[in-house]
């Protein structure tokens, strides 16, 4: 029996069947306004309907609310986004979406989408994944056919223990086939006719920066890297550092390893110049390859210079390196100004041209190394995630081409950075080896954004939203200044305005967007933005009132008496919170959420701002978008349904992949053209897949449930082994639950069989979609002379998922202070990366400990979620008064 992930009633409803699904196929409407129309409709109506149950209490005759009895108390304070339980005696209210169930909304491809998809149906989905799971080797070997084998593999395609108890865990796919990746993703292309199709555009971060190259030029630059490689030494199986931004370079280098079988490690170049040398000393590479500088925003980011101090580091230890090659990048600083060492050192323009255009291929075994990518883990010292060659280009290819319904003229835009596994998978290897058409960015940089201005009955209030901080801290003030309002903002990654993403998506048409939540948030918020300021702006207008802005949301304080904001706010259906004191109220309107106000709307026009609204996206056609994709971290259903109604016109399916890097390639995701997608659902497995929920105890649990999300059984994607060390890899994976891969995350299966991704059920927070080891952090503070002690937990974050949160005790005597603070934050910035540091520091006399001395985490993490009445018990604590100062300690 194999297990069934596609529940048949939702297939009889994607089929147009049984279950009337909420969320009609826009072909089966009158016309995708009326659609959208529903789509609204029935937001709206979970709202109405709040409202239609308490309406005799509602209003009271003059027409003002009853707060009392309309609000709606909620009974964890989880619902609300953090920071707001700064406010004493607070007393939550959320109204809203935030109480809307998404289980039972389906969103379906319509009929044109559906008919000309790779996999057009539940159906034909249910016959290709029966297959996979019942004739692993049949399914897998026709599709390693398709690619070029200098020597088929032998007797298994595949052979593995997946189970601790039976000794070393072990995984091989087609071991004995010889082939070479980037031949496949070149050669074997250009020989199909491809040549002149162009592989990869560059779009630079300054508009106007572009370029190309076709499938024959992407070959002979990776030839001529790769020989200039081989004459410096370089030979199978030996490891290159690149340590480059997102220049066609970074993709060119690893085709380059790949083309002579050496192992690339590429390095996220945000990482900090310690993280590099500990990469370094790992894998003691061959060769560094970089660059001189980047630009993000107007300041130059000298890479070189961190790759000295690594270099240096890791010399310290014993590794040396002997050839840096940098490539000059003159937009960011000058060759000149470039520091040198001599020997070493060697500009990428002065030998990569002289070197012949074509190379032979290193033709490798299917189980030989092509990368190593170093991911955090629950301790302080990454891991090298160790993929091999066959299995991963399979998979990566056929994940590639199946999730975002793959066709010859599609031109593909990933925003991933080739540091991540994102852009190896996705941005190189999956893409290419379909012969598709690439485009890389240079990357999303700050930009710095106007100043929005809005008038009130106090005046014209200016919002300065140009208040950048690097670190994309949580950090805002508010100040009056000559009669007007400027609060700081948190930065939007865009430039040079909101609108770039469409800009580029029209110049080059591109018909798969394949990004990140944290991108969906902050773009969506641009565009909400104005919304809720126009909708605030009303408010303000109505009643005299202190207005503070701060990450969380807009906060009003209004006394009591005055509720005509509120209602005014209430029918725009903002969800906000509010806590009532003595005369005063204190409502927060959390952004950005999608709301829709008669009152705003029958006022279109007078100022203008109202015509702003996701002006940065509506003033692009976007009519080349035909897939939609996310990856990283759950996208939350507001975030999905912006992305899905605004950016993607409510015509594009959205592809949500939950994988990781040590999966390699998806492993649940819709495929879109072939069921009903939920918003906030990855849905179900891919070919070959079998996931299980399991217990604390590792037992599987059937049907509606929610537990650790766990793999049965290996897939050619998967990861091999950490470097270096093999015991790790089965300690962390394959021993939680025996006879399972661990993934780390939770997970709940829904009735209908769909897969919702909770987040991390280890010690690891995913900021922005990347993943930081709570232990890397706490041990870049500890490094710090005047820190004691350190812990670190994650905390819900509007834009970024989440936040890092440090709880730090200090060395005897060493007064708390706001230097101290900064330094501690630069710390871990200098160690890790700007993109670790920390969003809160938490001074802490004493963290709670048991008995024993262990930490306890779950109460770190309430006091930091401000659930001071969800503590838990705290009697096993060697002393229970830590937790106290702690929260006394939570505002300073
Ligand atoms: C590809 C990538 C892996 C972790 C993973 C999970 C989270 C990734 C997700 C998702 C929910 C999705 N994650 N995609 N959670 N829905 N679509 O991001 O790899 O950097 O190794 O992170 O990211 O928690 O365990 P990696």
């Amino acid at each position: 029996m194999i297990p069934v992930p596609y529940n048949s009633i939702v297939c009889a409803a994607a089929a147009g069947g049984a279950r009337e699904p909420l969320f009609r196929n826009p072909s089966a409407s009158a016309s995708a306004s009326v659609y959208l129309l529903q789509f609204n409709c029935n937001r709206r109506r979970i709202n109405t309907n709040n409202r239609r149950n308490n309406n005799n209490n509602f209003m009271d005759s003059n027409n003002n609310m009853r707060t009392e009895s309309y609000l709606r108390h909620v009974d964890s304070r989880k619902l609300m986004p953090n920071g707001a339980g700064h406010i004493p005696h607070l007393k939550a209210v959320i109204l809203g979406e935030a109480l809307a169930s998404e289980e039972d909304d389906l969103v379906l491809p319509s009929k044109e989408f559906s008919d000309q998809a790779n996999v057009h149906s539940p159906e034909q989905y249910m016959e290709m994944y029966k297959r996979s799971i019942e004739d692993p080797d049949g399914f897998w070997s026709e599709i390693a056919s398709q690619f070029y084998w200098k020597q088929k593999w032998g007797e298994k395609v595949c052979d593995e223990n997946f189970d601790v108890r039976d000794g070393k865990i072990k995984i091989e796919w087609f071991k004995g086939g010889i082939t070479n990746v980037c031949y496949n993703c070149l050669d074997r292309n250009i020989e199909a006719g491809l040549g002149d199709k162009v592989a990869l555009y560059w779009e630079g971060n300054e508009p106007g920066l572009d370029g190309s190259l076709t499938y024959s030029q992407l070959l002979n630059q990776v030839c001529q890297v790769a020989n200039y490689l081989k004459d410096i030494g370089v030979k199978k199986g030996d490891a290159v550092i690149v340590y480059l931004p997102m220049i066609n370079e970074l993709p060119i280098t690893m085709l380059a390893c790949a083309r002579i079988g050496a192992v690339h490690s590429v390095v996220f170049a945000g990482f900090s110049a310690e993280s590099l040398a500990q990469r370094i000393t790992d894998c003691k590479p061959k060769a560094v390859i970089t660059c001189n500088a980047v630009r993000r925003g107007t300041k130059p980011i000298l890479l070189k210079d961190i790759v000295d101090a690594a270099i240096n580091d890791s010399a310290k230890d014993g590794v040396s390196v002997d050839v840096c090659l940098v490539y000059d990048n003159p937009v960011a600083l000058k060759r000149e100004d470039t520091k040198w060492t001599q020997g070493r050192d060697i500009w990428w323009q002065d030998v990569i041209p002289k070197y012949p255009s074509t190379c032979p291929v290193e033709w490798v075994d299917a189980e030989d190394p092509l990368f190593l990518l170093y991911t955090s883990g629950s301790t302080g010292k990454p891991k090298g995630v160790l993929h091999t060659t066959g299995g991963y280009m399979v998979y990566t290819a056929t994940t590639f081409k199946y999730a975002f319904d793959y066709k010859p003229s599609d031109i593909y835009w990933c925003t991933a950075d080739c540091g991540w596994i994102t852009g190896h998978s996705y941005v190189t290897y999956g893409p290419l080896l379909n012969g598709a058409t690439v485009l890389v960015y240079e990357g999303f940089k700050n930009f710095m954004r106007k100043r929005m201005y809005f008038t009130t009955n106090i005046g014209l209030c200016e919002i300065d939203i140009n208040v950048l901080r690097e670190t994309h801290r949580v950090h805002s003030k508010t100040t009056r200044k000559n009669g007007f309002y400027m609060a700081s903002y948190l930065p939007a990654p865009n430039y040079p305005d909101a609108g770039r993403c469409w800009d580029i998506v029209d110049k080059y048409k591109v018909s798969i967007f394949y990004t990140a939540p944290t991108l969906v948030r902050s773009l969506m918020r641009d565009g909400e933005a104005v919304r809720y300021l126009y909708a605030l702006m009303f408010t303000v207008y109505l009643c005299e009132i202190d207005l503070r802005i701060n990450a969380f949301g807009f906060w009003i304080r209004v006394s009591t008496h005055q509720h005509t904001p509120m209602t005014h706010l209430v029918s725009c259906g903002l969800p906000m919170m509010v806590e009532e004191n003595l005369g005063t109220c204190l409502i927060c309107i959390p952004f950005p959420k999608i709301s829709d106000c008669k009152l705003c709307n029958g006022l279109k026009g007078t100022p203008s701002l109202m015509k702003e609204l996701d002006k940065y996206v509506t003033r692009y056609s976007r009519k080349s978008l035909r897939v939609l994709g996310s990856v990283g971290e759950p996208i939350n259903p507001s975030a999905w349904r912006w992305f899905y109604n605004v950016v993607g016109d409510s015509r594009c399916p959205i592809s949500d992949t939950w994988w990781q890097t040590e999966t390699g390639g998806f492993m649940i995701t819709p495929l879109p053209g072939a069921w009903a997608q939920k918003p906030g659902s990855a849905t179900f497995p891919f070919f070959g897949i079998q996931p299980v929920i399991v217990d604390e105890k590792g037992v599987e649990i059937d049907g509606e449930c929610s537990g650790y999300l766990c793999i049965k059984k290996s897939w050619p994607g998967a990861f091999r082994t950490l470097y270096g060390d093999h015991e790790r890899y089965e300690t962390t994976y394959f021993k939680p639950f025996a006879g399972y891969y661990f993934s780390g995350d939770g997970c709940r299966r829904d009735k209908d069989g769909y897969h919702w991704l909770t987040g991390r059920v280890d010690d690891v927070i995913n900021v922005s979609g990347h993943r930081i080891g709570t232990a890397e952090v706490e041990s870049a503070l500890v490094s710090h002379p005047q820190c004691a002690e350190a812990a670190v937990v994650g905390v819900e974050h509007e834009v970024k998922g989440q936040g890092i949160y440090a709880f730090v005790t200090l060395v005897d005597s060493v007064p708390y202070s706001e230097d101290l603070r900064k330094d501690l934050i630069l710390t871990v910035r200098k160690q890790i990366g700007a993109f670790a540091a920390p969003d809160k520091i938490h001074w802490a006399p004493g963290l709670p400990k048991t008995r024993s001395g262990k930490i306890m985490r779950r109460i770190l993490r309430k006091i930091a979620a401000r659930q001071l009445d969800e503590l838990g018990d705290t009697s096993t604590l060697a002393d229970p008064n830590v937790v106290k100062q702690l929260i006394e300690l939570s505002d300073s």
